[in-house]
């Protein structure tokens, strides 16, 4: 079993980073390429904020509009109050009259309230491991897929080099698809097949247009049930009998993992859809997409105080390298500095 991303970009401590900087180049490399995309990604939504520390005074017209920005940003009213406040308490206790320490502080601030969103995807736990994506129409499902479909062979083969030669050689992608077929039924065809064919990971593509988003809801809901209907998948990590059923028979059944889409550039809306979607299928993470050229991005800071669902990966573009993990530091950090 590995996390996901771990071998390539782990959240090393500075002086692992450094280590893996000697080691492992090009990962460390294309982890900084990522990191200047995220930065230029969040821009729009940083650069409002940014401008409140640019004065010579911390009063209360600071605050204020440090307030302004945030809610201008989708931080949402809850985590707006709970950032003004913990920033206030760090500046209390630096003694700091510098705005621009303020600045580094509000960082501090948001990487705390961010930090329990920051979860890796773990594969390899059950064979296969089942993923399906949900969300509504034009949220960036198949787009993340598809790059996630690539960065899974990618490290698939990473691990083969490193542990087995024999996942080196191995066909790695196949696609079910039925035009005009049940979504349910072509679904469980793919954790079927997915089983059958000794697969490490099936990822389910869905709708997001339907006429209403009751519709969307319950067709997702019969996708789940279905899924679950094909049965557990082998669970690779414990060392219990896979034949009892009484031992850890939930955690086999599929899906393993049930992924939210949602579109970084609508702000609030994307935080209603994570309520509504987690109360009909009890999420287990989210893929934040379009997060490039958002003024919105703060919406993850109202995601972390109002329903913190781990956030799996962030995207800030539509090519294949611009879906990474997400990791909270670099996010505060890239977001204002
Ligand atoms: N700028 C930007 N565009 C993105 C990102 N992710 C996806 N897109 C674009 O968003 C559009 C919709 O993406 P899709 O992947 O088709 O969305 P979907 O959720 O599968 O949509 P439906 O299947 O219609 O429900 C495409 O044009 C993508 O290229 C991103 O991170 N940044
Ligand atoms: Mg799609």
């Amino acid at each position: 079993m590995f996390n996901f991303f771990k071998k390539k970009f782990a959240d090393p401590t500075p002086a692992v980073r450094a280590e893996a900087a000697a080691t492992d180049a090009p990962a460390s490399m294309q982890r900084q390429s990522w990191l200047s995309k995220l930065k230029a990604g969040l821009r729009k939504t940083g650069g409002s904020i940014a401008t409140v520390f640019i004065g010579t005074q911390i009063d209360d017209a600071l605050y204020e509009d440090l307030e302004s920005a945030l809610l201008m940003a989708d931080t949402g009213v809850k985590a707006t109050e709970w950032l003004l406040q913990d920033l206030k308490r760090r500046v209390k206790d630096s003694r700091t009259t510098d705005p621009a320490a303020v600045k580094g502080l509000l960082v501090e601030s948001l990487c705390h309230l961010l930090a329990p969103l920051q979860k890796p995807l773990v594969i390899g736990h059950y064979k296969p491991t089942v993923i399906m994506v949900a969300g509504v129409n034009g949220a960036g499902k198949t787009t993340s897929i598809g790059k996630l479909t690539r960065h899974l062979a990618d490290t698939f083969r990473a691990a083969a080099r490193e542990q087995l030669g024999v996942w080196a050689d191995r066909n790695t992608v196949d696609i079910i698809s039925q035009d005009g077929g049940d979504p349910a039924a072509v679904s469980f065809d793919a954790v079927s097949a997915g089983k059958a064919r000794g697969r490490d990971v099936v990822l389910i593509d869905t709708a997001g247009r339907l006429p209403t988003q009751l519709h969307l809801m319950e067709e997702l809901k019969k996708i789940k049930r279905v899924i679950q209907k094909a049965g557990p998948a082998d669970d690779q990590a414990s060392a219990t009998d896979p034949t009892d059923a009484s031992v850890g028979a939930d955690s086999r059944i599929p899906p393993h993992e049930v992924l939210l889409v949602i579109d970084g550039n609508t702000g609030q809306n994307a935080l209603h859809q994570v309520k509504s979607f987690d109360d009909a299928l009890g999420l287990t993470g989210l893929i934040v997409t379009k997060l490039d050229g958002t003024a919105k991005g703060g919406v993850l800071a109202a995601i972390a105080r109002e329903r913190p669902v781990p956030v799996l990966f962030i995207g800030v573009g539509e090519k294949l390298e611009d879906l990474e993990t997400f990791n909270a530091r670099e996010f505060a950090q890239a977001l204002l500095t």
